[in-house]
């Protein structure tokens, strides 16, 4: 039987595990038989999108053109995930237009930037800060947190306990089943 396409769109933070958590899910997706594709920076950004930084303008446009090759996909039939900051509400929303309610899962990286700085895998937040690296979300640009996603995954429980990306990817799983 065929199976359904639909977007899992995470957004969040850089630093908030985004790309993690879709990494797992896909091994976990693939693990089951279904069929999956992953966009995220490393192969978007580099590729189709190379002509873009990181105005208000380029981020409208990366997310437009991200949101329209994974409806493409979807409509084949893919599970496609797709990982990026995705800072505006209206563009995420125009996304969840284009590719369809009930189709379109958007999944917040609810983490606080006191935890994503801490991790900063590249050391951006320590340029940022210092001023090295202007326009950067969360420290001088802006990032709209969801009002309306399908799950929001945080990093540590109630009781201060961290959450693996394993369990936060389990979640998801659950909520695709
Ligand atoms: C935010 C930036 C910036 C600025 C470079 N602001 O941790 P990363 O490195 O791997 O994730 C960030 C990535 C964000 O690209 P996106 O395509 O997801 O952004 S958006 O959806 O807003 O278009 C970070 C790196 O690129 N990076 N400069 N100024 N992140």
């Amino acid at each position: 039987m065929k199976q359904r396409g639909c977007v899992v769109w995470f957004t969040g933070l850089s630093g908030s595990g985004k790309s993690t958590v879709a990494c797992t899910l896909e091994h976990a997706l693939a693990d089951s038989g279904k069929v999956t594709a992953l966009l995220d920076g490393d192969n978007v950004r580099h590729g189709l999108n190379s002509n873009l930084g990181f105005t208000a303008a380029d981020r409208e446009e990366n997310i437009r053109r991200i949101g329209e090759v994974s409806k493409l996909f979807a409509d084949t039939g893919i599970i496609t995930l797709v990982s990026f900051i995705s800072p505006y509400r209206r563009d995420r929303d125009r996304v969840r237009e284009r590719v369809g309610q009930g189709r379109f899962i958007e999944v917040f990286m609810k983490v606080p930037i006191s935890i994503c700085e801490e991790r900063d895998p590249k050391g951006l937040y320590k340029k940022a800060r210092a001023g090295k690296l202007k326009g950067f979300t969360g420290i001088d640009d802006p990032y709209e947190e969801p009002t309306n996603a399908e799950v929001v995954l945080e990093a540590e429980t109630p009781e201060g306990k961290r959450i693996s990306p394993e369990e936060q990817a389990g979640k998801l799983l659950d909520y695709l089943r």
